[in-house]
């Protein structure tokens, strides 16, 4: 097993970058992040032309180094240009064993999935991790979808063994409820890159992950 593969057992707070809501810029979100503790970034860019994402891509890279996972959001051509530890995807991208015949079974791939159906067969397809979203309405994604609350997150807990990222309106106050119903890691893009301290907002999610998981373990 890959260090960055054990180092996926250990995640708390994932970073998923946004360049429109950011306030700082991808690259000093990403920076921040990792030296507050954060173990996992996603690179998510909708707008930058394919030559400008490699060129940021190369650059998040550098700034994970050793500590922290370092995936590509849809992009396979992307992902492979650096050579990043791997991919998340959706239910619309690339079919799952597409992309783990492209990329190979040491790379990462996780999975956006909506309910237990899908998040059995993203296990049975071999995602290393699955998405599960939205948790709660939110804004930052046009076509995330209601809300599906986090007593589902327990009913998913219960169905697989990989881990599970929830996402979706996902701020401070309501980040302790995801952990106790069975997250293993979360997602909160505007409460952390809309904030003026991106330390800070990190250093605080990953002390009440922590330390929520510490008292229902
Ligand atoms: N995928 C599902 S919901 C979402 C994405 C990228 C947006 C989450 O953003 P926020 O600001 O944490 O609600
Ligand atoms: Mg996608």
């Amino acid at each position: 097993m890959g260090a960055k593969r054990e180092l996926l057992m250990d995640i708390d707070f994932y970073l998923v970058t946004d360049s429109g809501l950011s306030k700082k810029g991808t690259l000093s979100d990403v920076q921040d992040a990792v030296v507050s503790g954060c173990k996992i970034v996603q690179y998510r860019e909708k707008k930058k032309s394919t030559k400008e994402m490699i060129a940021e891509a190369l650059q998040i890279k550098a700034i994970c180094g050793d500590d922290a996972i370092f995936l590509v959001n849809d992009r396979i051509d992307v992902a492979l240009a650096v050579d990043a530890d791997g991919v998340h995807i959706g239910q619309d991208d690339m079919p799952i064993d597409v992309a783990r015949e492209i990329l190979g079974e040491d790379k990462i791939i996780g999975l956006t999935v909506h309910d237990i159906h899908e998040a059995i067969e993203a296990e049975n397809s071999g995602a290393d991790y699955v998405g599960l979203s939205p948790i709660f309405d939110t804004a930052t994604k046009s076509d995330a979808g209601k809300g599906i609350g986090t007593e589902r997150i327990m009913d998913v807990k219960n169905a697989i063994s990989i881990p599970i990222v929830a996402i979706g309106g996902i701020n401070k106050e309501n980040c302790r409820d995801v952990i106790e119903n069975g997250a293993d890691s979360l997602v909160a893009i505007s409460a952390v890159v809309c904030s003026d301290d991106v330390q800070r907002e990190t250093k605080e999610f990953i002390a009440t992950i922590r330390e929520t998981l510490d008292r229902i373990s």
